[in-house]
């Protein structure tokens, strides 16, 4: 099956699934009905207009899908978590830790994933180490087989004498470089190396090959919020779907097994 073929095979079963008539199908994708049905029974081959209205109704659905809900309970911590990775950056974070909240939301507004988390924990380095694992989790379950999706990517983010840069792909394989130096005197209530150890449960737990460098600076509230904005603009770009890959898209979540 060609790809062309694949889309409109995703097409007839996003309809079937829901019960949706050949006008209705019509009106989704942008086309006359009598026009949509020559082209369902092939008896006409698909136009470019059928294809880009098609991988845009495919597209939307798969998006609904890209969610997931991590609830974690252990002896040492608590974290309950919702992503939905195709949001507008609305967030509501709830660590106790002031500065962790601060960061994870910088990350979720520059990466325009909705999160809701609340974590607490016996101690801070548990509790941050574990919203890593849950938050890496999360992404490994919205994403699902990752199909379609742009998957490697980099930012560069400054913030006033600071500058780090963040590279991700989402390849499969769970292997973190950190490279962030901090000097201590500035993070206000979080220990600097749990920075590092952040990152390192995020990526083993989101199966993502992540290389996080602060290029240099001085102060380290500036380091972590420039690092975490890169995140955040690394990991958006790397996640989105990118509608070129027709066929490769949607062919897990959404519709098929509806
Ligand atoms: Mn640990």
């Amino acid at each position: 099956m060609d790809s062309t073929e694949k889309v409109l095979q995703q097409i007839i079963n996003y309809q079937n699934s829901n019960s949706l008539s050949d006008q209705q199908m019509a009106d989704k994708i942008g086309c006359s009905r009598p026009l949509y049905q020559r082209t369902r029974t092939a008896r006409i081959p698909m136009g470019g207009t059928f294809i880009r209205g098609a991988m845009r109704v495919l597209t939307e659905t798969f998006k609904q899908g890209r969610k997931s809900t991590i609830q974690r309970i252990t002896k040492e911590t608590n974290i309950n978590l919702e992503l939905n990775i195709d949001g507008t950056g609305d967030y509501a974070i709830n660590t106790g830790v002031r500065i962790f909240d601060h960061m994870i939301s910088l990350f979720a507004r520059h990466g325009l994933f909705d999160i809701k988390l609340t974590a607490t924990g016996d101690d801070i380095h548990h509790m941050v180490e574990d919203v890593g694992i849950c938050l890496g989790k999360a992404f490994g379950e919205a994403l699902g087989e990752k199909k379609g999706i742009v998957r490697m990517a980099s930012a560069s983010v400054p913030m006033d004498e600071t500058m780090a840069t963040v590279v991700v792909d989402f390849g499969g394989r769970g292997y973190p470089v950190i490279k962030a130096e901090f000097s201590g005197n500035d993070l206000s209530g979080l220990p600097a190396d749990l920075i590092r150890h952040f990152l390192e449960s995020f990526a083993i737990e989101a199966r993502m090959n992540l290389h996080a460098a602060i290029a240099y600076g001085i102060n380290d509230h500036h380091k972590a919020e420039a690092l975490f904005k890169a995140l955040g603009r690394a990991l958006d770009m790397a996640t989105r779907i990118d509608e070129r890959i027709a066929g490769e898209l949607p062919s897990t979540k959404g519709y098929l097994e509806k």
